[in-house]
């Protein structure tokens, strides 16, 4: 049996560490409508109508509303897919990323 044999290698296993997630964050304004809110809630991140109401307006009654977690990229480009929708529209609705504790 050689030291490179499977058997006389340490059985310690490396750590993998999972990914930190990132939080989608909407910001309420004063501008967008409520109903393209929720139109953009449902089409970028897959809400039903129902969750995608709720968000919208805890957002409108406390400023913003957590929507959704991901790995950094996905978050980031969500966001920036569906504040470009708001854009798009002449609204000035904002999603910002941050990361989770
Ligand atoms: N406050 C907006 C209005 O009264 C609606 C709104 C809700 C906008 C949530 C953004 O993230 C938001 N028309």
């Amino acid at each position: 049996m050689s030291d490179s044999d499977i058997r006389t290698r340490p059985k310690v296993l490396p750590k993998t560490a999972r990914p930190r997630l990132h939080k989608v964050i909407v910001l309420n304004d004063d501008y967008t409508p409520r109903d393209f809110v929720v139109l953009v809630l449902k089409g970028e991140f897959g809400m039903t109508e129902t969750q995608a109401y709720r968000v919208m307006i805890t957002a409108h009654r406390r400023g913003s509303c957590v929507v959704a977690v991901y790995t950094k990229d996905i978050a980031e480009s969500k966001a920036t897919r569906a504040t470009d929708a708001g854009r798009k529209h002449g609204y000035p609705l904002l999603f910002t990323t941050e990361p989770e504790e």
